[in-house]
């Protein structure tokens, strides 16, 4: 269930609506505002049509995931279907100096970042326990461990201070860092920690969270009883809601954060108020825990939709543009098919190589012995 009002906290008892920032109606109208218009005003024709092509394309990448899976060749994957334009939206704020510390359901982030999807697919086919180089990238490996990455960003953000990384004026070298996290993570000690942290320190982090009403089968309800956003204030920082079906709100607040962090003027958290489509992961199965109805309310909403909607009314795209994105979203989805059978198995000693970068030596004397036990068999086979 959604929590959209509130108890006053002042203790009136008087609920009240939470403000949504929205830029883009479900239908696709332009909404004016005067404070966000000014953040988003070098979105042009050519800037839409890229942030449709993000939408579609990152949705085309779960959607061959989640195919990959049901053909056995993912252990597991955790579908981003919903979320395109709360993770494209702050995806596309970023500069590419800044860090992100994903969940693991980032994967419209990861696009935006410039990583490889193929190279998502490693940790869910199980041959990987990341698939990437986070200093590529400045996009850190997937966290399973609810809100730990909290913490992470929080850490390297009060490293960027340190560095004098923070309000120098100079665009390529100020530095923001985003952690990114659902509504289920407000919950745990972790993030309520992080949220100190950054708070005292004053370091420069975005608090992104995809409220996306679920965290599996416990809905927001049994999570808080004021809306998330709401919280930041009782730490000490600016909290916004933002609608997290709207590509160009999430573009417009998490601009605006990310520049706050630079400038060395503290953390902000974002609540992007969005919908799981989908299941939680593969091995989940929605229709045991919520209403149909929930979901059709939110698909009306969808993110892709409205963009499109909003470019052919405003004729900023033609049929032969939409269909251009369609054989695209083909060619990245036989990319996707082709790598993920390509993957190579690890050998079973590898598992020891990225514990620590100096390997202790019972690490080694434990990877020995493995190596021993295995080659026993080889030995045996060859007798
Ligand atoms: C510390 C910890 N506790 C429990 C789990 C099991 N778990 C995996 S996903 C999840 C729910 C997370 O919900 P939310 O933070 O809303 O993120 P979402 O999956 O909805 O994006 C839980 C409890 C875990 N991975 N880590």
């Amino acid at each position: 269930m959604t929590v959209d009002t509130a108890v006053d906290p002042a203790g009136g008892g008087a609920a009240s609506e939470p403000e949504l920032v929205q830029l883009l109606t479900p239908e696709g109208q332009r909404v004016p505002n005067e404070h966000y218009d000014a953040l988003i005003d070098d979105i042009g024709t050519a800037e839409i049509r890229a942030l449709y092509r993000d939408l579609v394309l990152s949705r085309r990448v779960d959607s061959e995931a989640v195919a990959l899976q049901r053909q056995g060749e993912l252990g597991l994957w955790a579908s981003l279907l919903g979320q395109e334009a709360a993770q494209v939206g702050s995806g596309r704020a970023l500069r590419q100096q800044d860090h992100v510390f994903p969940t693991y359901r980032e994967h419209a982030v990861a696009w935006c970042r410039g990583v490889d999807p193929a190279q998502l697919l490693g940790l869910f086919r199980g041959v990987d326990q990341g698939g990437w180089d986070p200093r590529e990238n400045n996009f850190h490996l997937y966290t399973i461990v609810i809100g730990a990455q909290t913490l992470h960003a929080t850490g390297y953000a009060m490293g960027v201070q340190r560095d004098g990384a923070l309000g120098t004026g100079d665009p390529d070298r100020d530095t923001a860092v985003v952690a990114y996290f659902g509504d289920g993570a407000t919950s745990q000690g972790d993030v309520n920690e992080a949220f100190i942290w950054a708070s005292v320190t004053n370091a420069p982090v975005v608090f992104f969270c995809q409220n996306n009403q679920w965290a599996i089968s416990e809905p927001l309800e049994r999570q808080t009883r004021v809306p998330l956003y709401r919280r930041a204030y009782g730490f000490g920082f600016p909290g916004l809601r933002v609608d997290g079906n709207d590509v160009l709100a999430c573009l417009a607040v998490s601009r605006e954060a990310l520049q706050r962090a630079r400038d060395g003027e503290g953390p902000t958290l974002i609540e992007a108020f969005t919908y799981r489509m989908g299941a939680h992961t593969t091995t989940d199965d929605p229709t045991r825990y919520r209403l149909g109805s929930e979901l059709e309310h939110w698909r009306l909403k969808d993110p892709i939709e409205r963009v499109k909607a909003y470019m052919v009314r405003g004729d900023m795209a033609d049929q032969a543009f939409f269909d251009d994105v369609e054989a695209e979203s083909e060619s990245l989805a036989e990319h996707l098919r082709t790598a993920c059978r390509q993957l190579p198995d690890p050998s079973p000693e590898s598992i020891f190589d990225h514990v620590y970068v100096d390997p202790t030596p019972p690490l080694l004397a434990q990877r020995d012995e493995m190596k021993t036990y295995l080659d026993s068999f080889t030995d045996e086979e060859a007798q």
